[in-house]
């Protein structure tokens, strides 16, 4: 099994919370490196970018408000299959559906604030971890 890159996001619902901390523990439970980490602010039009192929849904408007209502914690995570590995920790989009013991299910609210994000494949980690690092910052 291939070792993969991963971006994570500790969302303004989580850090208004007081969870960053929670959620981190987690990432060391689950023995995944964290290769790279900062704190920001997204402004409307980065929030936008980074979720253009929601474009056009009903919560993309709602979606990208929330997400640059307030900080965030953004996050490059390593592991083996750590992609698929990061949405089991973090379970479904919906917290109402996702599986006990995961961070959406003990702490998400509702669809859109449910607390973490993370890549689903490959080529959206390539570009989501590019979105909001560059080359030196991932050594
Ligand atoms: P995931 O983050 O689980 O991969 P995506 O990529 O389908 O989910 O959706 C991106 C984000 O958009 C979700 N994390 C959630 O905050 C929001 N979202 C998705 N679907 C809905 C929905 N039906 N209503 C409100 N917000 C949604």
């Amino acid at each position: 099994m291939a070792v993969e890159r991963t971006l994570a996001i500790v969302k303004p619902d989580a850090m208004g919370r007081g969870l960053l901390g929670e959620i981190l523990k987690r990432i060391h439970e689950a023995r995944f490196q964290i290769i790279a980490l900062k704190s920001l602010r997204l402004t409307k039009a980065e929030a936008e970018g980074f979720y253009a192929v929601h474009r056009g849904k009903a919560f993309f408007e709602p979606l990208t408000d929330f997400m640059s209502s307030g900080k965030v914690v953004v996050l490059v995570l390593e592991a083996e299959n750590v992609i698929a590995r990061w949405r089991e920790v973090m379970g479904a989009t919906d917290p109402a559906k996702a599986a006990p013991g995961t961070i959406r299910r003990e702490f998400g609210t509702s669809i859109q604030n449910n607390c973490v994000h993370g890549s689903d494949a490959p080529e959206t980690a390539a570009f989501e971890v590019g979105y909001f690092f560059s080359a030196h910052e991932l050594l």
